[in-house]
């Protein structure tokens, strides 16, 4: 369980009476919002996390929440209009406050409804096991919450009340896993009666932040486009009146429907087209750069293939995601962000040779920006030594390197990558026996996207995830994303799969970010910054 009780100081309330609200960032149509961009707090500086209990009319909304909050079990239906309830608890070691809004199920009372759903921060969506008509409502809950914030990172759990009435059962616990599995979501088999699993739904909603000070240093800007962003673009491109188009995929990434690997992949391209222009691309950086830093991402490595498109040059390109780098460095946001102008294998020797010259010449402009460089793209039907010139420059200038290496089962081709010198080795999936003693004895860190490798299925599952091996080695690794956006994660999420997966203490997640520091291209200054800021994190854990 994420969060405790701090006694019983539930009450119920009107709406927001005591809260200082600072508001949702709309984009002016009041359409669609981004996750509030600073959390909500009380005048004494108390945390609010506002939740949202949705579902349809019956199913122990109300219930479910008395009994969260005071413990007691509302044994007749007294149909809900609206309610609001606080409740203290104590979240990932800091006192917080609940504010609950118990919502209508049924129908005549729902007015109200995109009102609260824009201002939710987590979401509860709710059925009953004894109702198949509820259960399948959840799912037009869920579209209801993607309509109206268009972004999938919200958290969100799905429960299954009335588990005590196993007789009257007419949805199974299958069914509900499916579902959530496709909502992407925690799943609980709840009884308001009998007060089962009641903490637990309420507090899978607000997961232990302990991974709270990340770095982030494998992360492809095109694939980083949140299902939002790719809306947003989308808008700008083609205007207001054809969300979507014919396109069916594009359709349902605005629905917030569950993708095909196949779908996943075509964000890519998506990303592509919609960046085209000089303002679309400007866009797409500043949500990737706000994303991270809203994930609690302080440190930032991200890598793009400098472009040429109809209406942006290269250096155009490049110059264009580097100027919201520094006007983002500049905002009040804690986040320092970097650039990795990457190679595409796919692209040839000749363009790799350019970027890199490309990389050189803006590096006087922005020395502090441009560290390394990237080799990524398909290796099938290249050759890494056609490469090695280009890279060698980069390196002479004093760039570091960080190169997708050992992505498929190329032994030779590893080798040739050690004798160039890497820096950071990306995935690294089937680095084995000498190449992985060579890694050992010169202690290069991995780069490890779970979610993307298990996607992907070079990793045929998270148990088997190649990090598991390398833990054991006590090798340097860090977890990333690679494209959180095309794989729908997020770093928080990607380190707490890796806690969970292979037991991992607190502790040792705060010495992993530690490390990625360490591992970083930042520079010594801003090393010691960001390990200042996680040292000062991890002795208020500890006192807790
Ligand atoms: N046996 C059993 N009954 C429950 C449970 N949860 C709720 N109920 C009963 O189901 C009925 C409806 O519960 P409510 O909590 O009022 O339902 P609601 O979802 O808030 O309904 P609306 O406010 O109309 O949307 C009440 O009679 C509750 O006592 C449960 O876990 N087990
Ligand atoms: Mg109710
Ligand atoms: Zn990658």
């Amino acid at each position: 369980m994420a969060g405790d009780f701090s006694g019983c100081t539930a009450r119920k309330k009107n709406r927001a009476q005591s809260i200082e609200y600072n508001p949702v960032k709309t984009d002016g149509s009041g359409e669609n919002s981004k996750q509030p961009t600073n959390p909500l707090t009380t005048r004494s500086g108390l945390r609010v996390y506002k939740i949202v209990i949705l579902g349809d009319g019956g199913v122990g909304k109300s219930a479910v929440t008395l009994q969260f909050v005071s413990h007691s079990f509302l044994d007749y239906h007294d149909p809900t209009i609206e309610d609001s309830y606080q409740q203290q608890a104590v979240i990932d070691g800091e006192a917080a406050l609940l504010d609950i809004l118990d919502t209508a199920g049924q129908v005549e009372f729902t007015a109200m409804r995109d009102q609260y759903m824009r201002c939710g921060e987590g979401f509860i969506i709710c059925y009953s096991v004894t109702d198949r008509h509820s259960f399948q409502e959840a799912s037009e809950y869920r579209k209801l919450i993607a309509r109206v914030r268009l972004t999938e990172d919200i958290p969100l759990v799905l429960v299954a009340n009335k588990l005590d009435l196993q007789s009257q059962r007419k949805v199974t616990t299958e069914e509900g896993k499916t579902l959530a599995k496709q909502f992407g979501c925690p799943f609980y088999e709840t009884s308001a009666a009998l007060r089962h699993y009641i903490d637990e739904a309420f507090f899978s909603l607000t997961p232990p932040k302990y991974h709270r000070y990340q770095s982030e240093l494998h992360a492809h800007l095109n694939g980083s486009l949140s299902n939002s962003t790719l809306a947003e673009l989308r808008e700008l491109k083609y205007g207001k009146e054809d969300p979507g188009g014919t396109d069916d995929c594009f359709y349902k990434i605005l629905n917030g429907e569950s993708l095909t690997l196949e779908e996943c992949f075509k964000k890519f391209q998506y990303a592509h087209d919609l960046t085209e222009r000089r303002e679309a691309l400007e866009r797409a950086t500043e949500r990737v750069i706000e994303d991270f830093a809203n994930d609690n991402v302080i440190y930032l490595e991200l890598r793009t293939t400098p472009k040429c498109t109809a209406h942006m040059s290269k250096r155009e390109y490049l110059t264009t995601v580097l100027d919201v780098i520094r006007k983002m460095s500049k905002s009040e946001r804690n986040i320092i962000v970097k650039l990795l102008p990457s190679i595409d294998r796919s692209k040839g020797v000749q363009e790799a040779m350019e970027n890199v010259n490309l990389a050189i010449e803006l590096s006087v402009t922005y020395p502090d920006t441009i560290v390394a460089i990237d080799l990524s793209g398909k290796p099938f039907g290249t050759a890494f030594s056609d490469f090695v010139p280009a890279l060698e420059k980069a390196r002479e200038h004093g760039f570091r390197l960080a190169l997708h290496c050992g992505e498929s089962e190329d032994e030779q081709e590893v080798k040739q990558m050690f004798a160039l010198g890497v820096d950071r080795i990306g995935h690294g999936t089937f680095i084995e026996g000498e190449n992985l003693a060579f890694a050992q004895k010169h202690n290069i860190p991995f780069e490890c996207c779970l979610t993307s490798n298990v996607k992907c299925k070079t990793v045929p599952s998270y148990e088997d995830h190649h990090i598991a091996k390398l833990l054991k080695l006590k090798q340097p690794v860090c977890v990333c994303t690679d494209d959180f956006g095309v794989f729908q994660t997020s770093l928080s999420q990607e380190v707490q799969i890796c806690a969970t997966t292979f037991n991992l203490a607190k502790e040792e997640i705060v010495q992993m970010q530690r490390n990625a520091v360490v591992y970083s291209f930042a520079s010594e200054q801003e090393k010691k910054e960001l390990s200042s800021q996680i040292d000062q994190f991890s002795k208020t854990i500890k006192e807790k």
